[in-house]
């Protein structure tokens, strides 16, 4: 069998989405995600003028081969725009691997190890109010865990509520520029511990919550956080702090023992080796997307398995549903699976060009059995969404200094 023709499908049904097709002299063909939410065409061009030349003609089983080729091939290694094109290559060939067999990927990792996939959703909210409403709503929908975020008092805009916007498919702006949003780590921290002492106050301890600190910290400001929020025992306080400097986590796990995820942006095993061996971390939220692929996602689970550190794979909306498929391929494989993040099946639009084998019930993600990873991608239609440049908001500190978003 070898690769005969290989397209690179750019679309927006809501926001814009990368889509890789890998098609088989067979007629067997596979998917992959390839989405850098606001550098899309960068990895469009990479796939395009760098990748596909190099794959027509090669043997779609060779899924290893293909992907060291591709990584230690390219000299240039690493970086998100790379190892999403990696990704979606590595994601398209286990999908070609799997309807060969006839069999879905996860049994090609090594079977079920649950019944479902535990999923964190999003409460946010305008005030604290607004957010714990909508909390109350998930646990009445089954939720095991949830994610609060809260509008700050004082500011305009905050990192994970929608303001005025609908949904989180609104908030891809399409702007010619980046648009600017302030912040002030000591507004928030005068004010975000209120929202979890209330939040246990009204629905006790069993519900798990999770927060996105979305990288404002210092690692000394995320140990006061951590140190803060303890009383009211957060499954995992997540992207506490920017984690190029690895050792800085070690001053957060000196204060606090409050649980730390982070990952997201995370494209490689090495953006989190340190803070895999130093146990400094509880949760790595690698994605399959970003981080190139099911092949290297299954092994860094084995690798951080063996510091008890668990997985809890990004889950945004900037992610397709490509992307959310590969991830409960390895979610229900993976023997330290932690918890998905979930924000459900997107718009009319999205489902008209992507279909998956996805459902949710009672706070389970289930994943039914088809052949590969059980997606599809209608081309026609997705012709009806067309591209449009957007960009992710830039931050700044209220004197202007630029900052994390
Ligand atoms: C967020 C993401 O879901 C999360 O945890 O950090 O929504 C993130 O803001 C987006 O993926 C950025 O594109
Ligand atoms: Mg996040």
């Amino acid at each position: 069998m070898k690769i005969e023709h290989i397209k690179v499908l750019v679309s927006r049904p809501s926001r814009n989405f990368v889509t890789l097709k890998i098609i088989t002299d067979s007629g067997i063909y596979g998917l992959g995600d390839a989405t850098v939410n606001g550098r899309e065409m960068a990895v469009v061009a990479y796939l395009k003028e760098h990748v596909v030349p190099c794959l027509l003609g090669r043997d779609p089983h060779q899924i290893e081969d293909i992907w060291q080729y591709l990584y230690k091939g390219a000299y240039w290694r690493r970086g998100p725009i790379t190892m999403a094109a990696i990704a979606a290559v590595d994601m398209a060939l286990w999908d070609i691997k799997g309807k060969i067999a006839g069999l879905p990927v996860y049994q090609l990792l090594g079977g079920k190890s649950r019944k479902g996939i535990t999923a964190y959703a999003h409460a946010n909210g305008a005030t604290i109010d607004e957010t714990l409403e909508n909390l109350g709503k998930f646990i009445k929908q089954g939720f095991k865990a949830v994610r609060l975020q809260c509008a700050i008092p004082g500011l305009e805009d905050t990192y994970g509520t929608l303001g005025k916007k609908k949904d989180y498919f609104e908030l891809q702006s399409d702007r010619p520029l980046p648009p600017e949003q302030l912040w002030s780590t000591s507004k928030y921290m005068n004010f975000i511990t209120e929202l979890f002492k209330q939040a246990r106050a009204e629905y006790g301890y069993d519900i798990q919550l999770v927060h996105d600190v979305h990288s404002r910290l210092t690692p000394i400001e995320s140990a006061q956080l951590g140190k803060l929020l303890e009383p009211y025992k957060l499954m995992f306080l997540e992207d506490a702090s920017p984690a190029d400097n690895q050792d800085g986590y070690q001053i957060i796990r000196n204060h606090t023992t409050t649980p730390l995820a982070i990952g997201e942006i995370f494209n490689t095993v090495w953006d989190a080796k340190d803070l895999i061996t130093n146990q400094t971390i509880d949760y790595l939220r690698i994605a399959a997307t970003h981080g190139g692929g099911i092949t290297p996602l299954k092994k860094i689970s084995d690798f951080a398995a063996m510091y008890n550190i668990r997985m809890a794979p990004h889950g945004a909306p900037d992610l397709s549903p490509i992307c959310h498929a590969a991830h409960a391929h390895f979610n229900i494989w993976a023997p330290n699976f932690g918890v998905q993040e979930f924000i459900g099946f997107g718009t009319e639009a999205l489902n008209k060009v992507f279909s998956h084998p996805l459902s949710f019930d009672n706070g389970y993600i289930l994943l039914e059995d088809k052949p590969g990873l059980g997606v599809d991608y209608n081309e026609e239609e997705a012709l009806k969404y067309e591209y449009k440049r957007s960009y992710l908001p830039v931050t700044r500190l209220e004197d202007g200094t630029l900052w994390y978003w």
